[in-house]
């Protein structure tokens, strides 16, 4: 997964570095980054089944491709956070989950200009790079800085967003909104942030940081504590000890 991530990684460190001199253009570099997005979901693909010729896989380019392995597959997001790609934001990621049998077994989730990459593995912890990782110990909530996201533009969801938001900001030490589920997730895992939640995400978005979340003794469930964040996208992650005040909170009525 490592290799994989870090041979994507070197496309889209070049392909960010035209991005950055495209915002000037007229046309814009949105195709352009498309064009980015689907190479670099070949080369994960490609390298990935190099590995494990055996394994499916769920892509956010490509879709869903079986395996002759029943059990095990790949959920890959090539590029976690497009609108900043887009508009030469280096907040960005490759997100790589290995589901076996419904469950998340391992997850990667690099950003490449910054070049941190957090990796888990179930039962063996969670990383930064080659630094172990840890949820963080706030248990109040009004010290804790709280991550989501806003509904994409012309998508549903606008309302319902921001009577959360309305619920959450006058309670919380501060609300970031950085565009890179996977990275938020990350940064939750990392104790950077002390939660996260967002409706509307997709399996690719959701899978690495699953395990991340976990494996660094967090929890992350749907925002009313249902088990099925990975398939309905809707997601709250949190330390174990503001998890469930943010649920509560978040789904209030
Ligand atoms: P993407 O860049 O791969 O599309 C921003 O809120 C984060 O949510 C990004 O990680 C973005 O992933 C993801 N996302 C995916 N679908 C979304 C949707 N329908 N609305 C909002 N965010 C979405
Ligand atoms: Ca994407």
């Amino acid at each position: 997964m490592t290799g994989a991530a870090q041979k994507a990684a070197k496309g889209l460190r070049r392909d960010f570095g035209e991005v950055e001199q495209l915002q000037v253009s007229h046309k814009g570099p949105s195709d352009f980054v498309s064009a980015a997005d689907i190479k670099a979901e070949k080369v994960l693909r490609a390298e990935l089944a190099k590995a494990r010729p055996r394994f499916g896989f769920l892509m956010e380019e490509g879709g869903e491709v079986k395996g002759e392995d029943g059990h095990h597959r790949w959920i890959i997001d090539p590029i976690d956070g497009t609108t900043n790609f887009l508009h030469g934001i280096p907040h960005f990621a490759i997100s790589i989950g290995l589901e076996m049998d419904g469950d998340i077994i391992a997850g990667l989730i690099f950003n490449p200009i910054t070049d941190e990459m957090f990796y888990a593995e179930k039962g063996k912890g969670a990383f930064l790079n080659d630094k172990r990782l840890r949820v963080s110990s706030r248990n109040n909530l009004l010290d804790s800085v709280i991550a989501t996201g806003i509904p994409f533009h012309g998508r549903p969801g606008h309302k319902p967003f921001l009577k959360q938001l309305e619920r959450v900001m006058g309670g919380v030490a501060g609300i970031r909104r950085m565009g890179a589920a996977s990275l938020d997730l990350a940064y939750v895992a990392a104790g950077r942030c002390d939660g996260f939640w967002e409706i509307g995400l997709q399996p690719w978005d959701i899978a690495a940081g699953i395990i991340l979340v976990r494996e660094a003794g967090g929890y992350i469930t749907e925002i009313d504590g249902g088990k099925n964040a990975l398939y309905t996208g809707n997601v709250l992650a949190a330390n174990p000890k503001l998890h469930k005040q943010l649920s509560d909170i978040l789904t209030a009525a």
